[in-house]
Parts: C-alpha cells; sequence; structure tokens
C-alpha cells in the first residue's frame, strides 16, 4: 500500500509546515532582501535576518527562554548583512505562508551597540514597539483580525518613526497566533537595520521591554480563549506587550514603569489596507485547468507544499500558482 503510506507522510507533512511560515522577504524601496532559509542549511547562509530552524510556532512554553526574542535559536548572532533606510521609511514584510486569521502583529526595535548588530543577541530591556494590530472589528470570537492581512496579502508594512536616532537596530516582527483555545502560538524574527537620518530621539525606558520578560503567560491576551462566551461579545483585544512609542517621548525622560505588560492597545497605523473577511480560498485563481488532467495527483493549493527533498507529496500546483523553490527542503505553490 505504497500508494496510502506516502499520501498520508505527504498528509502530515502538509499539516505540519502548511499554516505556518516566516518573514520571506523585506522590501524597502525597490529593494528586496531576503529572510533566512530555515530548511536550508545554515552555512554559508547570508541575510539581513537572523538565523531561526523551522516555521513552527513558540508556545507559551517559551516564553521564558530566549527563543522568544528572534526565533529558534533566539541567540544566534548576524551574518554581516543588515539593510539601509532612512528613519520615515518603511518596509514591507512577505510571509512565506499564514493561515492563522485569529493573529496579532507586533513589531518592535532595539537599538544595537555602536559597534553594529552582528555580535548583538539582543538580550536585556532594549526593545521597543514600533506597531501593533490585533482585533480589527467585530468581536474576538468572530471578527476580522491583523492576521486576516497577512493570510490575504501575507504582507504588512510598517513605518520607521521618523524621529528615531540613526543606527544600528534590530526589528522584531512577531505574529502571535490565536486559533487554539489558551494556546496562543508566537512566531517572531529579527532582522538588522542601519537608520540613517537626522532623527534624535529613542524611547523613554518605560516602554523598553526584554525578551523574554515582555509577556507573561497569565497577560490577558496571551491567556486567551477565543472560543469563550466572553470572546463572542468582547470587540477589543488587549495586545500583549508595552504600548507602541509614537516617536514623540523621548529616552532619558521621567521613565516610572518596567515597560512590560501594559496591554497598551495604542492605534494601529492607518496605512494598512482594508481587510477583508474574505476566505482564503478566493486567493486561489481558478484560471486554465488545462493540464491537470494529465496529473496523477491532485495540485497543491496556493501556499502549500509543492517540494523539498524530504518531500513526497503532489509536485503539481494549482492553477494560478506556480511552484517556487525557498531552499532545497521546502517549495511552495506562490
Ligand atoms: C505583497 O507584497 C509583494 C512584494 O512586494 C507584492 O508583490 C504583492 O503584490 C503584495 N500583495 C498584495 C496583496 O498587496
Ligand atoms: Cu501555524
Amino acid at each position: 500500500m505504497k500508494f496510502f503510506s506516502s499520501l498520508a507522510a505527504a498528509a502530515s507533512l502538509l499539516a505540519t509546515v502548511s499554516a505556518h511560515g516566516g518573514v520571506g522577504v523585506y522590501t524597502i524601496g525597490t529593494t528586496k532582501y531576503q529572510g533566512w532559509s530555515p530548511y536550508n542549511s545554515a552555512s554559508g547562509q547570508k541575510s539581513i535576518q537572523r538565523q531561526y530552524g523551522s516555521f513552527n510556532p513558540l508556545l507559551i512554553a517559551d516564553l521564558g527562554t530566549a527563543n522568544i526574542r528572534c526565533n529558534n535559536d533566539g541567540t544566534a548572532l548576524g551574518t554581516g548583512v543588515s539593510a539601509s533606510l532612512a528613519a520615515g521609511d518603511t518596509i514591507k514584510t512577505t510571509w512565506t505562508q499564514w493561515t492563522h486569521r485569529p493573529a496579532a502583529v507586533l513589531i518592535y526595535m532595539a537599538k544595537c551597540p555602536s559597534a553594529g548588530c552582528d555580535s548583538f543577541n539582543g538580550a536585556g530591556a532594549v526593545w521597543f514597539k514600533i506597531d501593533h494590530a490585533g482585533l480589527i472589528s467585530g468581536t474576538e470570537g468572530k471578527g476580522i483580525w491583523a492576521g486576516d492581512q497577512i493570510v490575504d496579502t501575507l504582507n504588512w508594512t510598517v513605518t520607521i518613526p521618523k524621529t528615531l536616532a540613526p543606527g544600528p537596530y534590530l526589528i522584531r516582527h512577531e505574529l502571535l497566533a490565536l486559533h487554539q483555545a489558551n494556546n496562543p502560538q508566537f512566531y517572531p524574527e529579527c532582522a538588522q537595520l542601519t537608520v540613517t537620518g537626522s532623527g534624535t530621539a529613542s524611547p523613554p525606558s518605560s516602554l523598553l521591554v526584554s525578551f523574554p520578560g515582555a509577556y507573561s503567560a497569565t497577560d490577558p491576551g496571551i491567556n486567551f480563549n477565543i472560543d469563550s462566551t466572553a470572546a463572542m461579545s468582547a470587540t477589543s483585544y488587549p495586545i500583549p506587550g508595552p504600548a507602541v512609542w509614537d516617536g514623540t517621548s523621548t529616552g532619558g525622560g521621567s521613565g516610572t514603569g518596567s515597560g512590560s505588560g501594559s496591554g497598551g492597545d495604542a492605534p494601529s497605523q492607518p496605512s494598512q489596507p482594508a481587510v477583508s473577511a474574505a476566505p482564503a480560498t478566493t486567493l486561489v485563481t481558478s484560471a486554465a485547468p488545462a493540464q491537470t488532467s494529465a496529473l496523477s495527483c491532485e495540485p497543491v493549493a496556493r501556499y502549500g507544499q509543492c517540494g523539498g527533498s524530504n518531500y513526497a507529496g503532489c509536485t503539481a500546483c494549482a492553477s494560478g500558482s506556480t511552484c517556487t523553490k525557498n531552499g532545497d527542503y521546502y517549495s511552495q505553490c506562490m
């Protein structure tokens, strides 16, 4: 029954990877920077993105570990590459894949030592939040989340505060998936930036947090049950971590708190395109059904896995998408 066993293997592999993703590309102006390829050998890879090991989520049990900083390995150092941009510029991140609609987007930065980010592991109360978005409209249980935009477009755009003092910074993009009751999934990833410009601002110490440390398993946005009765009527979601730094209050000031756990829900940036409630299947365009009849397997839907050296499933993509290599171990219909 080789057919069935390989089908089952393919199905379980798909179940493992299809839901998760990482930032595959950072776009700054017209320049695209490739993210780390977690399914490729680390040896010889160069990326502005810090090394990580898989598309799998971190869980509550990982909150106290350094992995929560920049995924696993959370203390891995840089590979000598950083992206230059001016304060006030935007960064668009494109995830490789994403299927969890109830999810928050949280974006942090940390100033690196003046020598650069390469040898800085991000430890200490150095992180400040520059953007976050959670529930966009409706109720927690049935509403539209920031994760809907990631599912529908795979993109998020953030603006570097234009008052930010120049220098080397890490930027940490995090997706927080909330689809499982009381079992949040964290997908943090870090990249190295060189910020230019004539800004002089830095956030006050009251808004600086550390990873681990910024989140607690008891934070209401983390100890969260999307299936609860309360979630069916609650129209705001308490995003974990500090308030977003608006770029005006500056460091060295009168910070008093620890900076963590305020659950600040500052308005998210208005620059994001509106998200719609359309199901993910609308992304699969149905153009020419021509060659499918010649295939002996069911074509893989967009964003599904279609190749990789340990992959045993169908290598054809549904019409409208093409199989795109993302390292030797992972190809995806895009
Ligand atoms: C997402 O960003 C990529 C890369 O810039 C772009 O090609 C694509 O059109 C964007 N998708 C949407 C839906 O905006
Ligand atoms: Cu997932």
